[in-house]
């Protein structure tokens, strides 16, 4: 018997029916992945006691000498890993991470402009009901309604009209290559400072299948849990030039403590990326969003700008006549995982959508390939063609559940 089972039995059950869900389920939500057993370890190790305000050599508290290491380790493995000048690897996690740099680098009432949260943006790019709306002047660019992508010349005018001071790339729901070099040109003519949020796409730079926002972007933040595989958390990354104003804005600004168990799974996650292997892992994600989406496609389903570059998928299900969230309800007791989710110019709620977003990283993570994606995208569609049939959900649950036990989840051991 564990300890855990033995001293709280109740959060042992839970954890327990959480792992077998996880183990037997497939895991389409594009944010989430599985974490390594090395990195789960870390994140839940003796470093959970420590406090160690500040940074590496100049802390507010005594017994550093091991926290110390494991923070500068973290550091220079993500320098290596995006190569950049700068790292901070405390922010506690991606919406801590943008304000810092919002707070660091601009003033009450300047003017940020990020996508539109409807057309793929983030909740921190500017939302009114956000912090970042609430404290910053935002103006929202949007996809195109013909391609449904980015369209810069549009974005250039906007950002002429706007003079924005900031100008945010990267999002949760854009299926499509980002074209940094454009940004950075834009930002330019305007005089605004350039932050990528690579929080979803970081693993696919990390392994070189997504062009790198780092040679044209002064500040860029990530998640360290999304494609990058690591523990739950953030770190920011930029030039020199804005080191000391975003590590002050990060501590004290904004944050006390650091969480030196996540920062020692960071330095473990970084590690891992720096591997061969990575490569490997992120190439087939995109291998297998791509296969997933002409799966689709074949099943009739419309895709938000017609496919995929990335990591994830974007289905508006307006011609299958199923709203985002009853398909989300429907799926889950199919055992597949995603999210209801806005299409761009979606005439619906947030609360119930229009679409769903569906993603590869967890999937990869346990190994399977395109073949695999084939039985996937058969039994989505297979799943809600019979979305009112519990015992047709019920049936696909078990084909899932055979499916996924070919595949072990690597960390969870049954
Ligand atoms: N919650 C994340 C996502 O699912 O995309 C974004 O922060």
């Amino acid at each position: 018997m564990s300890s855990l089972q033995e001293s709280d039995p109740k959060v042992a059950d839970i954890l327990n029916h959480e792992k077998h869900r996880q183990a037997y389920g497939i895991e389409l939500i594009p944010s989430e992945n599985y974490a390594s057993q090395a990195v789960m370890e870390a994140s839940g190790s003796i470093f959970t006691n420590k406090y160690s305000e500040g940074y590496p050599g100049k802390r507010y508290y005594g017994g550093q000498e091991y926290v110390d290491q494991v923070e500068q380790l973290a550091i220079d493995r993500a320098k290596e890993l995006f190569g950049v000048e700068h790292v901070n690897v405390q922010p506690y996690s991606g919406s801590p991470a943008n304000a810092a740099v919002y707070f660091g680098l601009l003033e009450y009432g300047d003017t940020i402009m990020g996508l539109k949260l409807d057309h793929g943006g983030h909740i921190t790019h500017g939302l009114p009901i956000s912090f970042s709306g609430k404290s910053f002047n935002c103006v929202a660019y949007e996809v195109d309604k013909e391609t449904e992508q980015l369209n810069m010349d549009a974005i250039r005018e906007l950002a002429i009209k706007k003079r924005p001071k900031l100008i945010i790339a990267g999002y949760t729901a854009y299926p499509r290559k980002i074209n940094w070099k454009a940004f950075k040109e834009i930002a330019d003519e305007v005089g605004a400072i350039t932050m990528a949020d690579i929080a979803h796409i970081a693993g696919l730079i990390a392994g070189g299948v997504h062009e790198s926002p780092v040679p044209y972007f002064d500040v860029i933040t990530t998640t360290t849990h999304k494609t990058l595989r690591g523990p739950r958390g953030a770190i920011i990354m930029s030039k020199k030039e804005f080191a000391k104003d975003i590590d002050r804005a990060v501590f004290p600004g904004l944050q006390g403590g650091p969480h030196d168990h996540t920062t020692a799974a960071k330095a473990v996650a970084f590690g891992e990326a720096l591997k061969p292997e990575f490569k490997d892992y992120a190439e087939q994600i995109v291998k297998n969003a791509k296969k997933l989406a002409e799966n689709l496609i074949e099943h009739g389903f419309d895709l938000v700008s017609g496919g995929t570059d990335n990591h994830l998928i974007l289905t508006d299900l307006t011609n299958k006549n199923i709203p985002g969230k009853v398909a989300q309800e429907a799926l889950d007791k199919a055992g597949i995982t995603l999210n209801k989710n806005t299409v761009p110019f979606d005439p619906r709620s947030p609360f119930d959508p229009s679409g769903i977003r569906l993603g590869t990283p967890a999937m990869t993570t346990r190994g399977m390939k395109e073949p695999e994606m084939e039985k996937v995208g058969d039994f989505i569609s297979n799943a809600l063609d019979n979305y009112t049939d519990k015992d047709k959900l019920a049936k696909i649950k078990e084909e899932v559940k055979e499916l996924c036990s070919g595949f072990p989840v690597p960390g969870i051991n049954l």
